[in-house]
């Protein structure tokens, strides 16, 4: 019997991240998914979000002067405007700054602690800051953090600890017994390994001293959740409380989808988690590969981030969709190159789908004056073409189970080739030379075009939005979603009599000369500043009044590890500005100092105070510089 809810999450995404392509993969994969369960007549629920709390906001929000709530408010949408020129389907965008999902996260905590599932104990260990983790002596790698090798320090204080090595042989036989759980067994092989060391108890709050940006404890309030356990609740708090969740269908998720760089999180923090709760672990976790760019890791300091906004701009949004679903099987690694893109799009899109697509049209046109005719006759050739179109959808409801999207876009250009030769064989051209001819061709140009609708049908999970104007070409109004999987159930759903629209190319070839363009373009220093859809005007950036100012006073604010306050003099007035500098400068030694103000920026009030503008910093891994000059400017005086 057919399910009929269906739940696919991604993960949710650091606010702070510029999105990039390895972002749009994961959630390019469950929209493809979702869309296709839709299709099927399955109710489904996809859940994207970003992940708001934690150090590395409060530190990037303090760097710009903001509160976290601001700079999270602002930064998510990101995310949200790239989910929407990528077509992203999904049913909700869950934020772990809403209260809907701190209730719940409150909630359990609450649950767990009155349980004895979460204890209080001191701890002793090396901490991370940037990682948020901390580490145990024999984890260091060279005395460094071993995932990102900055510095840690040694830190000993009271915490909360969640129980979870209690559920280690739980966990391992749930693995073990259920194939399904963690997809690819290569990974749920890493997972068997980590799990043969002992699983200690995880340490899930964070002192407020510390870090204030996060979810306070309900039995505790000087501290804050760890963000781990914070963010992983994402995934139920949509649906409400814990009898909400169970009640809704939707739980256990179908799939959570995954990096393969935060399968532990989900795979052991995640399913003890649940185990605890008292709700099952999701039905299978799925960790994707990892993409690099010409064989390098993708990263600001290399330049090389593949910004999705600006590949779309230059090809199209299908095309990037399904070139990253079709190019790498999913599960394993690949390396992106646009050279590669490009020769998909020309070859799969254009020479094939493309062309078969347009010589249909333009063949209906030509001798039919685009009204689909009714088939007349049916022969070897004809059954071949529909036999091979039914064995491709079968195969392709099979593949979905797996994820497997490249063998899936594979199997649905066989029809897509089969389309192809089964029009230069029956040759449309010769039949239309003779009376005999011309029956038989109205058989032949019919085929073809319904082959195009099951085509069309097939990979709009793929290609949303090039699909729905395929099927317009073919004289097929009704939105995709309306026909559904269902319609290409049997052969002949494509109406005869129904009007074929000439339209322009769905995916316009890239000639040599341009192509060569195009990739000393992406690939010259320029790409950093047309980079992530950021670009601004000369007219935007004179918005921005800058002027020099005269320190006057600076006092440290009470109660808080980073501001200090400034009475700045900017030459028509003295202004009071709050800046993130405290851990690099001394009050005393920023008095009479000349430095940058953001002169026009609305004030906000950080702990209570108003700052009237923003002063000027650079600020490199927490170490934080002052902009300033050579030679004394003087009080205000305007900066370009
Ligand atoms: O880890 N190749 O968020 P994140 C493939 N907030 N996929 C990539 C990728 C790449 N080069 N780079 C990123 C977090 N991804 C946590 C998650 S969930 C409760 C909390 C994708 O912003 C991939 O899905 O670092 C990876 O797992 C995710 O982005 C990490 O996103």
């Amino acid at each position: 019997m057919q399910q009929n809810k269906f739940y696919i999450t991604t993960p949710i995404y650091y606010v702070n991240d510029v999105p990039h392509i390895g972002h749009a993969y994961t959630t390019i994969a469950a929209d493809v998914v979702a869309r296709y369960k839709r299709l099927e007549g399955v109710e489904v629920f996809f859940l994207t979000g970003t992940d708001e709390h934690g150090q590395k906001v409060q530190q990037a929000a303090n760097d710009v002067g903001v509160s976290p709530q601001e700079h999270v408010d602002k930064l998510h949408q990101r995310f949200k405007e790239l989910w929407v020129r990528l077509n992203i389907s999904n049913n909700d965008f869950i934020r772990t700054t809403e209260e809907r999902h701190k209730k719940l996260v409150r909630d359990i905590l609450q649950e767990l602690h009155s349980r004895d599932e979460i204890y209080r104990d001191s701890y002793e260990g090396w901490y991370c800051t940037p990682c948020e983790r901390f580490w145990t002596e024999k984890d260091l790698a060279e005395g460094n953090c071993p995932e990102c090798q900055r510095k840690v320090d040694k830190i000993k204080e009271h915490n909360y600890f969640f129980r979870m090595g209690k559920y280690q042989q739980w966990l391992i036989d749930r693995i073990k017994n259920d194939p399904h759980f963690i997809l690819p067994a290569s990974r749920k092989n890493e997972v068997l390994g980590f799990l043969e060391k002992p699983l200690e108890d995880l340490c899930i709050s964070r002192p407020k001293s510390r870090l204030a940006w996060g979810i306070p404890l309900p039995f505790d309030g000087d501290y804050v959740t760890y963000v781990w356990f914070d963010a992983l609740i994402n995934y139920i708090s949509i649906h409400g409380s814990l009898d909400d969740i169970k009640a809704s269908g939707f739980w256990p998720a179908d799939h959570n989808m995954v990096g393969k760089d935060i399968l532990t999180t989900h795979a052991v923090y995640w399913s003890t988690m649940l185990k605890a709760i008292g709700l099952e672990p999701p039905k299978n976790i799925f960790a994707h590969g990892w993409w690099t760019v010409n064989g390098q890791k993708m990263s600001k300091s290399l330049q090389n981030v593949v910004e999705p906004n600006q590949l779309i701009d230059q090809f199209g949004v299908d095309v990037i969709r399904y070139f990253l679903l079709r190019e790498v099987p999913f599960g394993q690694d690949g390396d992106f190159s646009h050279k590669a893109l490009i020769g998909r799009l020309n070859s799969d899109l254009a020479n094939n789908l493309g062309n078969l697509l347009n010589r249909t049209v333009n063949m209906m046109e030509k001798y039919f004056a685009g009204v689909v005719p009714t088939p007349a006759t049916n022969g070897p050739e004809d059954k071949a073409l529909t036999e091979k179109s039914g064995e491709v959808i079968a195969e392709v409801r099979i593949l979905y189970n797996e994820l497997a999207y490249n063998k899936i876009l594979q199997k649905i250009w066989e029809l897509v080739d089969t389309t192809n030769q089964y029009i230069d064989k029956t040759g449309p051209w010769n039949l239309a030379k003779t009376d005999e001819g011309k029956e038989r061709l109205k058989t032949v140009m019919y085929n073809s075009a319904e082959s195009l609708r099951v085509l069309g049908v097939l990979l709009n999970p793929f290609m949303p939005q090039s699909t729905e104007s395929l099927m317009k070409q073919l004289g097929i109004e009704a939105p995709i979603a309306e026909q559904g999987m269902k319609s290409i159930n049997q052969w002949g759903g494509l109406k005869p009599g129904s009007q074929t629209q000439k339209a322009k190319q769905l995916f316009p070839r890239i000639e040599d000369k341009q192509a060569a363009q195009i990739l000393t373009e992406l690939s010259s220093p320029k790409e950093e500043k047309k980079d992530n859809g950021n670009q601004i005007t000369i007219d935007e950036f004179m918005k921005v009044e800058l002027r020099t100012g005269k320190i006057l006073e600076a006092e440290k604010v009470k109660k808080s590890k980073k501001l200090i306050q400034l009475k700045v003099d900017i030459g028509t007035e003295t202004r009071q500005v709050l800046a993130g500098i405290s851990e690099s400068y001394e009050p005393e030694d920023l008095v009479g100092r000349t430095v940058i103000i953001v002169a026009n920026l609305k004030p906000a009030k950080l702990m209570g105070i108003e700052s009237q503008g923003m002063v000027l910093a650079a600020s490199n891994d927490g170490n934080i510089i002052l902009a300033g000059f050579d030679q004394e400017p003087g009080q205000g005086v305007q900066v370009r």
